[in-house]
C-alpha cells in the first residue's frame, strides 16, 4: 500500500514537472494599454475608477496571448479563476496603473477589470505565469516602458491636438526597437483618436519583439490625442450614460 501512495505522488509530480516546464502553446503577446481619455470623450462615456487614486497616465488593459494567424485563445481553465487574495500584495499599484473606466460597466468596479484578464488571458498562459506572476509582469512592463514620457519627449502631448500616426509609432520605435500597433476611436464629433497602445512582446513576456502582425484598428493618418479627463468632467460623462 506504501509503495503504491509512494508511486502515485511520484507521477503525480512528474505531471506537475512537466506542466509547469512546457513551452507556451502561442506565438507571442500584446502587452495593450488605454488611454482613459479616449473613453471619456467618446460617446460611451465613462465612469472615474471608485478608488481615485490612478495615475494621469496609460493604463494597463492587459497580456494577451497570440497565434501568429490572428486569432488567439481565451478563457482557457475554469479551474483556476482570479483569485484576489493571491495578488493582494499587487493590489495598490494596481489601483493606480490598471483602473477601470467604465467603458463596459458604470459604475466601474475596481476588480472586474483583473479578473476578466485573467480569466480571459491569464488562465491560457499558465505554462509560463502563475496568477501573481501574470499581474506582476504587467505592473513590471508598465514601470518599464514609460508610453507618455516617451510621446512627451517627441513632442506628442495629451492636448488634444492632432498628431501623425506615423509620428507616434515612430517615436515608440525609437525607444523599444520595434514599431507598435495603435487602435483608434471617436470622440463624439466623429474625430479619430489614440485609444489603445498594442506592444509585442516574446511568449515568455521578456523581450520587446517585432509584431508578426499589428491590427488594422481604424485610424486615419492624423489622430487626436484627447487630454487626461478632469475630475469636474467626469460628472457629465456620468450623466451622458445615465440618460442613454
Ligand atoms: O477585440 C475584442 C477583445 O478581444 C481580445 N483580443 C482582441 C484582439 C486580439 O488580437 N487579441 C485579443 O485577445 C481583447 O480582449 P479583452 O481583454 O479586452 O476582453 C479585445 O479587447
Amino acid at each position: 500500500m506504501r509503495g503504491i501512495i509512494i508511486a502515485s505522488f511520484l507521477i503525480l509530480q512528474s505531471l506537475v514537472v512537466f506542466s509547469s516546464s512546457s513551452p507556451p502553446d502561442f506565438n507571442f503577446f500584446y502587452w495593450v494599454t488605454y488611454w482613459p481619455g479616449a473613453i471619456c470623450d467618446s460617446q460611451k462615456g465613462c465612469c472615474p475608477p471608485p478608488k481615485g487614486n490612478m495615475a494621469s497616465d496609460f493604463m494597463i488593459h492587459g497580456l494577451w496571448p497570440q497565434f501568429n494567424n490572428g486569432t488567439w485563445p481565451a478563457f482557457c481553465d475554469q479551474t483556476n479563476l482570479f483569485d484576489i487574495s493571491k495578488v493582494s500584495d499587487l493590489v495598490s499599484k494596481m489601483e493606480k496603473k490598471w483602473t477601470e473606466w467604465g467603458v463596459w460597466a458604470c459604475p466601474s468596479n475596481e476588480t472586474k477589470l483583473w479578473e476578466h484578464e485573467w480569466d480571459k488571458h491569464g488562465t491560457c498562459v499558465q505554462s509560463v505565469f502563475d496568477q501573481h506572476s501574470y499581474f506582476l509582469t504587467n505592473l513590471r512592463f508598465r514601470q518599464k516602458l514609460n508610453l507618455l514620457n516617451i510621446l512627451k519627449q517627441k513632442g506628442i502631448k495629451p492636448d488634444g491636438g492632432l498628431y501623425g500616426l506615423d509620428e507616434i509609432k515612430n517615436a515608440i520605435k525609437c525607444a523599444i526597437g520595434f514599431a507598435p500597433g495603435i487602435e483608434c476611436n471617436e470622440d463624439v464629433k466623429g474625430t479619430k483618436q489614440l485609444f489603445q497602445i498594442y506592444i509585442c512582446l516574446d511568449n515568455y513576456a521578456k523581450e520587446f519583439v517585432e509584431c508578426p502582425y499589428v491590427p488594422d484598428r481604424s485610424c486615419a493618418s492624423k489622430i487626436k490625442f484627447p487630454k487626461f479627463p478632469k475630475k469636474d468632467s467626469l460628472g457629465e460623462s456620468l450623466s451622458v450614460i445615465s440618460s442613454v
